[in-house]
Formats: C-alpha cells, sequence, structure tokens
C-alpha cells in the first residue's frame, strides 16, 4: 500500500480519536462545572505511526488486508485518573454507553493481573462508528484507563524498549518490575487518603477561583 493510500485508509482512526477526547474530556469538564470530583485527570490519544502498524502486523502476522479487523489499538485513547478506584469508575461510565455512541468488543485487566513486564492499565476495545463523507465506518479502538503512576511507569518503559529494541537488559527489567511495585504500593498509598485529598483538592480549587476573581 503506498503512503497516500495509508493516510487515506487512517483518516477515519484521526475522527475517531478526535471525537473520543472531545467526549471524555468533556464528561471532565461537566464534572468539574458541578464542582465535583472527576475521575478523569486527563485524556490523550493518538492514532498509530504507519511504520508502528506495519511493525505490529508483522510481528502479530496479521496481513495487511486484514489490519482494520485484527490491530485493535489502530485509534488509541488514554484516559488518566488519580486513584485506582477512579478506572472502573470511569470503566463503568464506559459501559454505560455500550450500544449507544460505542460498542464495546472486550476489555483486559492488566490492574489487578499486571503483566509479566510489571505493567498495570485496564483496556476496553470498542468498535467506534465515525461519520465520513462516504458514509459510515466502523472502527476498532483501544481506551487504556490507568493512574497517573502507572502511565508514569509504562511512558518510561515504553521509553526504554524502543531504545533496547524490545530487548531491555536483564538487570534494568528487574529494576522496572520493583518500580511498577512501588509505584502500585504509592497508588495504594494515595487510595488510603482519597477523601482527604479530595477534600484539600476543593479547597485548593475554591482559593484558587477566588485569586483569579480578584
Ligand atoms: P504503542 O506504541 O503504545 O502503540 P498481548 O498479546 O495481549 O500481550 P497486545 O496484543 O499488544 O499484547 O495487546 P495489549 O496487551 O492490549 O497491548 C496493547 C497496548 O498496551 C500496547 O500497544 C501498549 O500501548 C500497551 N502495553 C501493553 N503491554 C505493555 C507493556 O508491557 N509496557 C508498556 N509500556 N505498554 C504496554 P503497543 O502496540 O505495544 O505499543
Amino acid at each position: 500500500m503506498l503512503v497516500k493510500d495509508w493516510k487515506e485508509f487512517l483518516i477515519p482512526y484521526e475522527q475517531a480519536v478526535e471525537e473520543l477526547k472531545i467526549k471524555f474530556k468533556s464528561i471532565r469538564k461537566q464534572y468539574r462545572s458541578k464542582n465535583e470530583y472527576s475521575p478523569i485527570e486527563f485524556v490523550t490519544g493518538r492514532v498509530k505511526e504507519i511504520s508502528s502498524i506495519l511493525e505490529k502486523a508483522k510481528k502479530l502476522d496479521i496481513p495487511l488486508n486484514k489490519v482494520a479487523n485484527d490491530m485493535e489499538d489502530i485509534a488509541g485513547i488514554r484516559i488518566m485518573c488519580q486513584f485506582v478506584e477512579d478506572i472502573y469508575k470511569v470503566a463503568q461510565i464506559i459501559h454505560q454507553r455500550d450500544g449507544k455512541d460505542l460498542k464495546i468488543v472486550y476489555e483486559k485487566d492488566y490492574v489487578k493481573n499486571n503483566k509479566e513486564s510489571g505493567y498495570r492499565s485496564y483496556h476496553i476495545i470498542i468498535k467506534y462508528p465515525v461519520q465520513t463523507a462516504s458514509g459510515e465506518v466502523e472502527v476498532l479502538a483501544e481506551i487504556q484507563i490507568r493512574t497517573l503512576a502507572m502511565n508514569f511507569w509504562a511512558t518510561i518503559e515504553h521509553s526504554l524498549n524502543y531504545k533496547y529494541k524490545q530487548d531491555i537488559p536483564e538487570h534494568i527489567k528487574e529494576r522496572l518490575k520493583r518500580a511498577a511495585e512501588l509505584a502500585f504500593l504509592l497508588d495504594e498509598e494515595m487510595s488510603e487518603i482519597k477523601e482527604e485529598i479530595i477534600e484539600a483538592q476543593k479547597l485548593f480549587e475554591v482559593k484558587s477561583n477566588i485569586i483569579s476573581d480578584i
């Protein structure tokens, strides 16, 4: 497939990512405008690079004409939360939309069952309909929901994997596993004082609003 054809193929994925980012950011805005705690801290999204699609297709033995059906994360949304409990709250919000603006295909709970690497996140694979100039196209998208600590770990591990071409030296792998355990402990500790933190953040927000009104 030519680069031009890839670019055309990726258009509905780009639209899906943009729409989903708006929808999840808007949930956060709605909580905040009611001065309520939002289980969503921030949202990012990306369409997989053509080179990464080709690499993954090769690794997983996916023929290029099957990529749209078999590669679930060409469109990727990442939702970051402050606390582990928020991850399940966000998953519940997504469940409430199942059959409405999206369809849940399946989920993977790497929060409770972390990967061998130490990776933790909650993944929801969805089908998302996009209205294009040539009609409706349903694309697959992967929503990753994780805490800030899980995101910190995953981002660092991802860059090390890139640096070492998926072959991180054993001593660094061990360090990363320890770091993942510590990130998990950090999440547990923060959950223990969650109510205290939420209250403090609300007070801080009120104070900031007063200052910005002056
Ligand atoms: P990128 O660059 O983020 O797009 P599996 O066969 O189940 O082990 P599979 O089929 O890749 O793995 O699916 P899975 O588990 O849902 O993983 C999809 C995405 O989750 C990955 O996409 C990563 O974004 C993230 N992920 C999964 N495992 C790890 C991990 O050990 N470390 C980090 N940092 N991220 C992980 P890509 O295409 O691998 O990468």
